[in-house]
C-alpha cells in the first residue's frame, strides 16, 4: 500500500478539518484520521450490536403476546430492530470493518452493546415500557446523530429514527391501554416503569466528566450533544408523558427547576452501570450465549450462501 508523505497527510488533514468545520459530510472514500475511523467503527459496531441483542428481551414475549394484534405489532418491531442492525453493520463496512470480525468481537465480549439489554422482561408491561422509555431514549440520542459528520451513519439514522418513533408510540399506546384497564394492570405498568427508569437513563452513557470519548467525538462532529445534555432532554420530554399516562417516575428528587428551565433529577447508580458494562448485569451471560448459539446454528446458511455465490460466479 503506498504511504503518503507528511506533506500529503498535512494537506489531507487540512481538507478533512475544513469539511468538518463547514458542517459537510465525510464519505467513505474521503481521507480521514485513523482515530476518526476507529471511533466510528467502535460506536457504529456497538450501536449495531445493541439493535441485534435488543431483539432478545422483547422477543421473549412473542409467543406470549395477549392477542393476535399485539403479536403482529411486536413481530414487526423486533424485525425492524434486525433491519437497523443490518444498516449499521453496512455503515461500519464502509469504514473497512469486516462484519464477521464484528460479530466475533460481540460474541467474545471485546465489543460492547447497550447496557439496557442486560435487564430481563419479567411481565408483558415491559414490552410497552421498552417501547416508551427505551425507544424514547434511543430516539433522543439518535435524532442528533442524523447530523453526524460521517455520511453513511447519518443517513442510516434518518430511517432508523422514523421507525423508532413508531416503536415509541406503540409502547406508549400499549401502556395507555393497560392504564385504562384493571387495578392489577395499572400496578403491572407502575412496577415495570419502576424497574426500567434508571437503566433507561444509563443508556446515555457515563456523566460527561467521566466520558473519555465525548470531547473528541464532538470535535469531529460524530456526536452532536454530550451524554448529560441528552439525558436531560430525555427527562424533560418524558415527565409530561408520565403525567399523561398516570404513572409515577421512581425518583424523589425529580422536580421542575424554574431557574434552569429544566427538571432536576437524581443520580443513576453508576456502580450498577459499571457492573453491567463489565458483564455482571442480570442477563449479560444469557444474551451473549443466545447470540453465539444463533451464530453457530446459522453456519450452514452462510456456507450455503457462499457456495451458491461461488457457483453463480463460475457459471458461464
Ligand atoms: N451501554 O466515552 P463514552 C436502541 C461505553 S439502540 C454500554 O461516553 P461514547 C434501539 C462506550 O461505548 C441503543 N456501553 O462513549 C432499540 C465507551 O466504550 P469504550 C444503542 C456504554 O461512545 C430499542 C465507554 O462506555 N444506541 O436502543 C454505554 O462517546 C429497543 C465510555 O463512554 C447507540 O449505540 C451504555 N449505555 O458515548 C433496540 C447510539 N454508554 O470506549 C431494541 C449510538 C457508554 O470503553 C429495542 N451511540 N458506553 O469501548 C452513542 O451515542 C454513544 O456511543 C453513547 C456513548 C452515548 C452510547
Amino acid at each position: 500500500m503506498p504511504t503518503s508523505s507528511a506533506a500529503e497527510t498535512g494537506t489531507l488533514q487540512a481538507l478533512f478539518d475544513e469539511t468538518i468545520a463547514a458542517e459537510q459530510r465525510i464519505e467513505p472514500r474521503d481521507w480521514m484520521p485513523d482515530g476518526y475511523r476507529k471511533t466510528l467503527v467502535r460506536q457504529i459496531a456497538q450501536h449495531a450490536h445493541s439493535e441485534i441483542i435488543g431483539m432478545q428481551p422483547e422477543g421473549d414475549w412473542l409467543t406470549r403476546a395477549p392477542s393476535l394484534r399485539r403479536k403482529a405489532i411486536l413481530l414487526a418491531k423486533v424485525q425492524d430492530e434486525a433491519g437497523h442492525g443490518l444498516y449499521l453493520y453496512s455503515a461500519a463496512e464502509t469504514l473497512g470493518a469486516d462484519r464477521a470480525d464484528l460479530t466475533a468481537k460481540l460474541i467474545d465480549g471485546t465489543q460492547k452493546y447497550s447496557s439496557i439489554f442486560n435487564y430481563p422482561t419479567r411481565t408483558y408491561a415491559d414490552v410497552g415500557t421498552i417501547g416508551w422509555l427505551v425507544d424514547g431514549a434511543a430516539i433522543c440520542n439518535q435524532v442528533p446523530l442524523c447530523r453526524s459528520s460521517f455520511g453513511p451513519y447519518a443517513r442510516a439514522m434518518i430511517r432508523v429514527c422514523k421507525e423508532e418513533s413508531f416503536h415509541q408510540r406503540q409502547g406508549y399506546e400499549l401502556l395507555a391501554t393497560m392504564m385504562r384497564g384493571t387495578d392489577e394492570q395499572r400496578a403491572m405498568v407502575q412496577e415495570s416503569v419502576d424497574r426500567w427508569w434508571w437503566p433507561a437513563l444509563m443508556m446515555f452513557g457515563p456523566p460527561d466528566d467521566e466520558s473519555p470519548n465525548t470531547e473528541q467525538s464532538m470535535r469531529w462532529g460524530i456526536k452532536r450533544n454530550t451524554n448529560d445534555e441528552l439525558r436531560q432532554r430525555f427527562v424533560d420530554m418524558t415527565v409530561p408523558q408520565a403525567e399523561a399516562l398516570g404513572v409515577t417516575l421512581p425518583d424523589p428528587a425529580l422536580r421542575w427547576n424554574d431557574r434552569r428551565g429544566a427538571h432536576d433529577f437524581g443520580e443513576p447508580d453508576w456502580s450498577e452501570f459499571k457492573a453491567v458494562l463489565r458483564g455482571d448485569g442480570p442477563c449479560n451471560a444469557e444474551r451473549v450465549a443466545n447470540r453465539r448459539a444463533a451464530h453457530e446454528d446459522g453456519a450452514w446458511v452462510r456456507a450455503a450462501a457462499t457456495a451458491f455465490a461461488a457457483r453463480e460466479q463460475a457459471a458461464p
